[in-house]
Order: structure tokens, then C-alpha cells, then sequence
């Protein structure tokens, strides 16, 4: 069976979703999740900006939370609703993740949510970054990631949960799952998604060194599909994406949940076992030093 069956229900979204505005013109429908966000939190700038075109059946998702679109909790619990919505609307078949800020897609996990936070809050946080990749490497649509600037870590996975990849061929920007020179581990499903997507040996050697590649590097060991000039990655995610919905849904979608299931119920069985882990190993004070010296570090290289 196709993968949205077997992830629908298990979020507890849907009291969020039911929340949601929607506004239409011209055939397009422009749905604003941050708007319902920010009227509740009183939030001032929309994180997040859906564009659903329904003469393609395709919709534009752009990250816009400055200053490097970081994945806090409440930014995640955006994104899945956004895409949950989405995959629930059946004349949506394709999803474009993109990134409104400049030089950068999205510098990953919001680092200031698992420093010096509760166990609780940590908990909390692991949910929302496990339910936006079941989301996203689940969804039943074709979905691309036009990557306009660096991508490291968390903003390397979301990239990877993606059917195609097609990024900036801008040697200052970077992209990979750097998590150990954070002193971090990623997890067994960040590993096995980059492994799904470029092989064991070239994973273990990137995920040990925690290695961020540039665009021409990336696409030699696979992990993009395609480098395009910087001013070109959307309108070729465009172009890609037409090519890729010629293709009959049920067949297509049979096809990549053969390819996703088996990673995906991994998680899904040990998604209390994995959250514990990951909280018990976040809150250690040896991974809180190495987290406090990495936030210094990006400071430090900035002044
Ligand atoms: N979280 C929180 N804040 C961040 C993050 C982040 N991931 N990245 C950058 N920032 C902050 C910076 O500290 C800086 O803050 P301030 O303005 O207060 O000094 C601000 O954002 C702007 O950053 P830069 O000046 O560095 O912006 P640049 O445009 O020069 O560079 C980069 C953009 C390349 C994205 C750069 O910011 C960078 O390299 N960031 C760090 C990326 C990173 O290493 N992310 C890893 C996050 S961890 C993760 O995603 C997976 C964790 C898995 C955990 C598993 C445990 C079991």
C-alpha cells in the first residue's frame, strides 16, 4: 500500500489542521499555516509560505524564518501540518521545498532547542523533528528540493527525504550530515536515509568525519541529483517536476514505499526507544559542553 495510509492518524494533527485558512485566487490557493500561527502566538513574521498552484497540482514550500531557517519545535509542527495538508488535498501530487533566505536552505536543527533545555522540552522536540521526516520521507507526492544555499545537518536530512535534489552550483555553499563535529551522533534513521540515498561505504566515511561537501562534491558521491546556476534551482525543480508527475501516481507511489517502508517502520516501532535515547544522550553534560562550544564557535567565526 502506498505510504500515506500507513501515517495518517499518528501525528495528532488534526485538531491543528482544523485550524487552518485558506485563501483563493486565480485558480492558486495560498495557504498560510504561520498566519493561523501568528495570530494565535502573536508571532510576528510567517515562517512558513505554502504556494499550491491546482492548475499543476503543485505546491511551492518556502522556508522563511530568518536568519537560517534552524528547525525549532515550533517551526517543525509548521512544516508537518503544512505537509500533512497538503497530502490530504488529492489534487496536490507534487511538493517544492525551497528556502526564501539568502545563502542558506536550512542550517539544520535549531541547535537552541537541545541546549540547556528540560528533558521534557528535549522530548518534545525529538517528536516534532521524528514527525516531520515520517512526513516528508512518507508523502505520497513526488516532492523536490530546489537547495539554494547551504544545507548542513537537519537541513541535509529534510533534502534527503526528498525524491530529487537539485542545488546551486555555489562552491561557498555546503551540504551533509555534519553531526559529529557537533559531538553529536545522527540517528539510525538519518543514517539509513543517507544510506538509502548514496550507499554504505560513502555514508559511513561522511557521517564518521561529519563531512559538509560542496555542490560539485555532492554530486559526485550522489547526495544531489543535480547542480544548476543559482538563479535557475527553482524554475528547474519546476521543470523536473513535470517530468516527474508524467509518471502514472499508484505506480510511482507503489514504488517508493517499496523503496522507504522498511526504513520508515523502523522508526515508526521504536519511536518511544528512540526519543528516550535521544533524550537521555542530549542532556548529558559532556554533549551539553560540545554543544555550548559549537554555538561559540559559530559566533566566534562570524565576529
Ligand atoms: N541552530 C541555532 N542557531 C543557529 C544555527 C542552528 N542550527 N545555525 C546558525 N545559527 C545562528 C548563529 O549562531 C547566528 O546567531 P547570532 O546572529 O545570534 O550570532 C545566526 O544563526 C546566523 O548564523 P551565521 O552568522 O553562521 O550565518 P551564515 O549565513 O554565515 O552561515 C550556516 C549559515 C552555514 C548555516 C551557518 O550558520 C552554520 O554552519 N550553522 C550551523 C549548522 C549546523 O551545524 N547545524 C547542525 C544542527 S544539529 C542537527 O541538525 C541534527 C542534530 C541531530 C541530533 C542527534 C542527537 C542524538
Amino acid at each position: 500500500m502506498a505510504l500515506r495510509a500507513s501515517l495518517r492518524n499518528k501525528c495528532g494533527l488534526s485538531g491543528l489542521l482544523s485550524q487552518w485558512s485558506s485563501c483563493s485566487s486565480h485558480g492558486r490557493v495560498c495557504v498560510s499555516p504561520v498566519l493561523v500561527a501568528q495570530q494565535r502566538n502573536n508571532s510576528t513574521s510567517p515562517k512558513l509560505k505554502v504556494d499550491f498552484d491546482q492548475s499543476t497540482g503543485v505546491a511551492v514550500m518556502c522556508l522563511q524564518s530568518p536568519p537560517v531557517n534552524s528547525l525549532s519545535l515550533d517551526f517543525l509542527t509548521e512544516i508537518s501540518i503544512a505537509v500533512e495538508k497538503l497530502e490530504m488535498d488529492k489534487s496536490c501530487r507534487g511538493l517544492i521545498i525551497t528556502s526564501s533566505q539568502p545563502k542558506v536552505f536550512s542550517a539544520g536543527l535549531d541547535i537552541m532547542e537541545m541546549y540547556r533545555k528540560s528533558p521534557e522540552h528535549c522530548g518534545e522536540f525529538w517528536k516534532a523533528v521524528q514527525e516531520m521526516w515520517l512526513k516528508l520521507y512518507g508523502s505520497n507526492m513526488v516532492t523536490i528540493a530546489a537547495i539554494n544555499g547551504s544545507s548542513p545537518a537537519g537541513g541535509c536530512l529534510m533534502s534527503l527525504t526528498c525524491d530529487y535534489r537539485i542545488m546551486a552550483d555555489n562552491p561557498r555553499y555546503t551540504i551533509g550530515l555534519n553531526e559529529t563535529q557537533l559531538g553529536i551522533v545522527a540517528p539510525f534513521w538519518f543514517k539509513d536515509t543517507m544510506i538509502n540515498t548514496v550507499g554504505h561505504r560513502t555514508t559511513e566515511i561522511a557521517l564518521e568525519l561529519g563531512l559538509l561537501y560542496k555542490p560539485s562534491e555532492a554530486l559526485t558521491v550522489g547526495l544531489v541529483d543535480q547542480l544548476v546556476p543559482e538563479d535557475q534551482v527553482l524554475t528547474t525543480a519546476t521543470q523536473t517536476m513535470t517530468k516527474w508527475l508524467s509518471i502514472p501516481d499508484h505506480a510511482r507511489q507503489i514504488t517508493k514505499s517499496m523503496m522507504r517502508k522498511p526504513v520508515i517502520d523502523k522508526l515508526m516501532s521504536n519511536r518511544e526507544a528512540d526519543i528516550h535515547h535521544f533524550v537521555s544522550f542530549i542532556t548529558k553534560e559532556s554533549i551539553q559542553k560540545s554543544l555550548g562550544m559549537y554555538l561559540e564557535m559559530l559566533k566566534k567565526r562570524k565576529s
